[in-house]
C-alpha cells in the first residue's frame, strides 16, 4: 500500500523503463480504505494540507466545484456524502491545486526542444502555469509576454488568414459551459465550424449511433434508473479506475436485487468486487460482488455478441409468442423490426460468433436467460465499444437489443454511454461540434444577427489530415493535450509543427506546448477549484454531467498566479481583438458577468430557459430528454431498428490485437505515477499485457523485452519500443498496453466507420524481441528525430 506518489519535481525527465516494472497479482476488488489513503497521499504530495482539506470538502458539494474528473453524476443534494468524491477525483483535484509553479525562469532554463523530450508525467509535475508565454519563430525558448501582446499575436494571425477555415479550435471536455459557448460563438462569428473536440476521440460513435436510432445523441438513464434496474450490462468500461462513483450506483442496484453482467476482455477489479469507502461495511467487510456474470470477450467481439443474443431472443419469442418481444412497444414506437429480425435470422452464424467473441454458446444462452428474467434493463458502455472500427454498428445493435425488450424510455431502463470528461457532454450541448444542426445555427443568427457558416467543419482526425496538407495555419486549444490525445503520434507531431501558430489555454504544462507551431502561445488559466473574480463580481461556471443534470461549479482557492485570466476572459478578449465590432456580441459584458452569457444560452439552447435562476438551486436542473417524455426525435418520430453487417476483428498468424487503455493512476494523457495498482503493475508503464498461451506461441516469456510494431495497410511502420511482456488474463490474441505511450501505433486513417473515431481499442500488432544491445528505446531517443522547429528546414510550399 505504501507506493508513495512519485517524487519531487527534480526527478528524472524520463519515465522509468520496462526494466523497472514490478508485477504482482491483479486485485479482485476495488476502492475501500487503501484507495482513500492513496488519494490523501497524492494530495499531500501535490499541495498543502490546508488546501487539501479545503478542496476535498468542496468537491461535488452544491456550493463547491464540480469534480474535474469524470462525468459521473452526483446524487440528489440531500443524499450526498460529506466526502462525495472518489480516490481518483481527489487526485485530479489536487493535481490542479498543486502548490508547485512554473515561472518564466523555468522556461529560460529549459529550451522547448528539451521539454519536447520530457515525459508527460514530468511535464505535468512541474506545477501550474503562471504567466502567458510566447515562443517566437526561430527561437527554442518560451519567453514571457503580456496578455495584450499574446492576444494581439493570435488575433493578428487569425485576421490574416485567407479563409477562416484555415483555423481550428479544439476543446477538451474539462471546459465549462460558458467558455465553450463563447468559443463556438467566436469561431462561428469568425466564419468557421472547425470545432473539433475530445469527444471525436471518445464517445462520438455513441452519439452517431444514438442519433440514428433514437434521435438523441445522449443517454436517457438517471441514477434512479440504474438503482431500479433488474439487469445492468456494463460493456467495455473499467469503472473501478475511470468512474469509481459508478460502483456505488451498481452496489445500490445489487442491494435492491438487481443483476449485473460485465463484458470485458479484462477481469477489471472494479467489475468484480467493490468495498465502498463511504460505508462502514466497506471498510471492514468483504464488500459487494459486482458482476454476476463476467463475459471475457475478445476485442471487437461485442457486435457479434449482441447479434447472437438478439437472435436467441427472437427464437425464444417464436417458441413462446408474446413473451419476449415487447410487441406493443415495437409496433407503436419503432420501425424496421421485421427487416432487422429477418437480417439476423439470415446472417448470424454461430461459428463466426464464437470465433469473434471467444465465448461459448452456453455463456451467451446464460446471458439470454438473465435478459428474459429482467423487466427493466440498462446498458452502460464506454471506450471498449466506441473506439472500434465497427463501433457505430455495435452500439446500434445494442439499441436493437433494448428496443426489442421495450427497454428504452421506461423507468429502470435505457442507454447509458458513460461519459469521460466532466463536461464533455455540456460542451456539445453548447455548440462545440463541427456539425451542429441547422436549428442551432439559425438560433445563433437570430440572437446575434450574423450568419454562421453552414458547411460542416473539421473533426479531430480531419483537422490533423488538413494540418498535414498545410491547410491549417492556426490552432487554438481550449484545455486538453491535442498532440498526445490524438493517434499516430509522430505523424500528428509533424502535422502540428506545420502550423504557423499554435496556442493553448491551459492550466498545466503538457506535450502540446512543446510540439508546436512556428509561433506558440501558452495562455495560462484558472483551475476548477479557484476563485474567479471579474468586474461584475465573483463568477461561477456551469457543467452538465453524463445524465444531463446541469449545475453550478464554484472554486474557492486563491488563483495559482495573479497573472491568470479565466477562460471566458481570454476568449472574449481574443474575440474583441480579432473581430472588433464586426458582430453584435457584447463580449465585454460576457467577461464582466457570466450571467449575461447564460441569458443568451437560455434563448438559444433548448432546455435552458430561465437558466440563471434554475442553476442556482442546489443540484441544478435536469435537461429534458424527449425519449423519456415518450418522443423519439428521429425524422419519422419512431425509434429505428437497424440491420448491421457482421464484423469482427482478426489478426494474421503471429500477430495480436492491441487495445490502448488507461491505468488507475492517470488522467488521460497525464500519468500521475508509474503504477496501476488494481492490475498489479508497479514502477513502469512500459508493459504489454499478453495471454500466456500467446506468449508461448510467440516464443516469449514473462519479463521479456519487446518492441511493438503496428501493421496497417498503408505499409508505414509504426513502432513503440521497449515494453516488458506481462502474462495476463486477457483472451487469446488480445493484448493491452497504456495510452498515450502507444498512440504512436494507432494509424491516423484507422477510424471507426461513421464516427471517424480512432480505433484505439483494436489495432493489429507484432511483438519483436528486443535485442539486449538495442540501446535506449526510441521514445527516449525522440530528440534525434524531433528537431526543434527552429533548425528544421521549412516544409515545401510554406
Ligand atoms: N482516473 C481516470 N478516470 C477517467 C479517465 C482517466 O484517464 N483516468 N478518463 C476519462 C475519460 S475522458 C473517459 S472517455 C473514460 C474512459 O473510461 P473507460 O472506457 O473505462 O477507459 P479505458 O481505460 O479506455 O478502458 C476501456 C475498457 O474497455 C475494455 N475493452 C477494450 N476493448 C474492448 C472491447 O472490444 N469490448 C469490450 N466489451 N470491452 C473492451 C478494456 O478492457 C477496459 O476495461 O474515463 C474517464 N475517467
Ligand atoms: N490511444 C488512445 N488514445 C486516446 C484514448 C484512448 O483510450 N486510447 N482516449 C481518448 C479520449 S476518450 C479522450 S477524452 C482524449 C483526451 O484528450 P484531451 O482532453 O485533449 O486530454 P487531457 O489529457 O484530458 O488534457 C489534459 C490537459 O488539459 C489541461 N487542463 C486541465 N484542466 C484544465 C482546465 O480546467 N482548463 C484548461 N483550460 N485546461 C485544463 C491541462 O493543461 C492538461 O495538461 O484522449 C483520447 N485518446
Ligand atoms: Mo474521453
Amino acid at each position: 500500500m505504501s507506493e508513495a506518489p512519485t517524487g519531487s519535481r527534480e526527478s528524472s525527465t524520463t519515465d522509468p523503463g520496462p526494466e523497472h516494472a514490478r508485477i504482482t497479482p491483479p486485485k479482485t476488488w476495488a476502492a475501500g480504505v487503501p484507495a482513500v489513503a492513496q488519494a490523501i497521499g497524492y494530495s499531500l504530495a501535490e499541495t498543502s494540507p490546508r488546501n487539501t482539506a479545503r478542496n476535498l470538502l468542496d468537491l461535488n458539494q452544491t456550493k463547491g466545484f464540480d469534480c474535474p474528473g469524470c462525468a459521473w453524476p452526483d446524487p440528489e443534494p440531500g443524499e450526498r456524502a460529506v466526502n462525495e468524491y472518489c480516490e481518483n477525483g481527489a487526485k485530479h483535484t489536487n493535481d490542479d491545486a498543486t502548490t508547485r509553479r512554473i515561472t518564466p525562469e523555468f522556461f529560460a532554463r529549459h529550451p522547448v526542444s528539451e521539454l519536447a523530450r520530457a515525459s508527460d508525467r514530468w511535464l505535468n509535475q512541474q506545477g501550474r502555469l503562471t504567466h502567458p508565454m510566447v515562443k517566437r519563430p526561430g527561437s527554442d525558448h518560451y519567453e514571457p509576454v503580456d496578455w495584450h501582446e499574446a492576444l494581439g499575436i493570435l488575433a493578428r494571425e487569425l485576421r490574416s488568414l485567407d479563409s477562416p477555415d484555415e483555423a481550428v479550435f479544439y476543446t477538451s471536455g474539462r471546459a465549462g459551459n460558458e467558455p465553450a459557448f463563447v468559443l463556438q460563438l467566436f469561431a462561428r462569428a469568425l466564419g468557421t465550424n472547425n470545432l473539433p473536440d475530445c469527444s471525436n476521440l471518445c464517445h462520438e460513435s455513441s452519439g452517431t449511433a444514438l442519433h440514428e436510432t433514437l434521435g438523441i445523441g445522449k443517454g436517457d438513464v438517471s441514477l434512479a434508473d440504474l438503482h431500479h434496474a433488474d439487469l445492468v450490462l456494463t460493456l467495455g468500461q473499467n469503472p473501478g479506475s475511470n468512474h469509481p462513483r459508478m460502483l456505488s450506483a451498481l452496489e445500490e442496484t445489487k442491494r435492491r436485487g438487481g443483476t449485473i453482467v460485465a463484458v470485458n476482455p479484462l477481469p477489471e477489479a472494479g467489475l468484480m468486487r467493490f468495498k465502498n469507502p463511504q460505508k462502514p461495511r466497506g471498510v471492514v467487510g468483504r464488500g459487494t460482488n459486482i458482476a454476476d456474470q463476467f463475459l471475457q470477450i475478445r476485442l471487437g467481439g461485442d457486435l457479434a455478441l449482441f447479434q447472437a443474443l438478439n437472435l436467441l431472443l427472437l427464437e425464444a419469442e417464436e417458441a413462446a409468442p408474446g413473451t419476449v418481444v415487447d410487441r406493443a412497444f415495437v409496433e407503436a414506437r419503432t420501425e424496421g423490426f421485421e427487416k432487422f429480425a429477418d437480417h439476423l435470422r439470415r446472417t448470424v452464424s454461430w461459428p463466426e460468433v464464437l470465433a469473434a467473441t471467444g465465448l461459448t454458446r452456453a455463456q451467451i444462452e446464460e446471458l439470454r436467460d438473465r435478459v428474459l428474467a429482467s423487466e427493466r434493463t440498462v446498458v452502460c458502455w464506454a471506450m471498449g465499444l466506441t473506439q472500434q472500427k465497427h463501433a457505430v454498428p455495435t452500439i446500434r445493435e445494442v439499441v436493437n437489443f433494448l428496443l426489442l425488450r421495450g427497454s428504452v424510455g421506461r423507468p429502470g431502463t435505457g442507454v447509458c454511454p458513460v461519459r469521460g470528461h466532466s463536461n464533455v457532454q455540456g460542451d456539445r450541448t453548447m455548440g462545440i461540434w463541427e456539425k451542429m444542426p441547422q436549428s442551432f445555427l439559425d438560433a445563433l443568427e437570430e440572437e446575434f444577427g450574423f450568419k454562421p457558416p453552414a458547411d460542416h467543419g473539421l473533426d479531430t482526425v480531419d483537422s490533423i489530415r488538413a494540418m498535414k496538407e498545410g491547410r491549417i495555419k492556426v490552432f487554438l486549444g481550449l484545455a486538453g493535450n491535442f498532440v498526445r490525445a490524438t493517434p499516430d503520434s509522430e505523424v500528428t507531431a509533424e502535422a502540428v509543427r506545420r502550423c504557423r501558430l499554435t496556442a493553448h489555454i491551459s492550466t498545466k504544462l503538457n506535450r502540446s506546448h512543446t510540439v508546436c507551431g512556428e509561433t506558440a502561445l501558452i495562455l495560462p488559466t484558472l483551475g476548477r477549484s479557484e476563485r474567479d473574480c471579474q468586474s461584475g463580481g465573483e463568477q461561477f461556471l456551469t457543467v452538465e454531467d453524463s445524465m444531463s443534470q446541469v449545475h453550478a461549479s464554484r472554486g474557492h482557492l486563491e488563483p495559482a498566479s495573479k497573472h491568470l485570466l479565466s477562460e471566458v476572459a481570454i476568449l472574449t478578449r481574443l474575440a474583441r481583438r480579432t473581430l472588433g465590432d464586426q458582430v453584435a456580441v457584447p463580449w465585454e459584458e460576457f467577461e464582466a458577468d457570466y450571467g449575461h452569457i447564460r441569458e443568451r444560452i437560455a434563448r438559444i439552447v433548448p432546455g435552458f430557459h430561465n437558466f440563471n435562476a434554475r442553476v442556482t438551486k442546489p443540484g441544478g436542473f435536469g435537461l429534458p430528454n424527449p425519449v423519456n417524455d415518450g418522443v423519439f426525435p428521429t425524422p419519422s418520430g419512431k425509434a429505428q431498428f437497424t440491420c448491421n453487417a457482421f464484423t469482427a476483428l482478426s489478426a494474421p498468424a503471429g500477430h495480436l490485437l492491441l487495445q490502448t487503455l488507461r491505468s488507475h493512476d492517470q488522467w488521460n494523457t497525464v500519468p500521475y505515477t508509474m503504477n496501476d495498482r488494481y492490475r498489479g503493475i508497479h514502477g513502469s508503464r512500459r508493459v504489454i499485457l499478453v495471454n500466456p498461451h500467446d506468449l508461448r506461441e510467440l516464443g516469449l516469456s514473462d519479463g521479456d523485452l519487446v518492441d511493438v510494431a503496428s501493421v496497417w495497410r498503408d505499409g508505414i511502420e509504426r513502432r513503440a519500443e521497449g515494453f516488458r511482456v506481462v502474462p495476463y488474463s486477457t483472451p487469446p490474441g488480445c493484448a493491452a498496453a497504456y495510452y498515450p505511450e502507444t498512440n504512436v501505433l494507432v494509424p491516423l486513417d484507422s477510424t471507426a466507420e461513421g464516427s471517424n473515431t480512432p480505433t484505439s481499442k483494436g489495432i493489429v500488432v507484432r511483438l519483436e524481441p528486443r535485442p539486449a544491445d538495442a540501446g535506449p528505446p526510441r521514445e527516449a531517443r525522440a530528440s534525434d528525430r524531433e528537431a526543434p522547429a527552429s533548425d528544421r528546414s521549412r516544409p515545401e510550399g510554406r
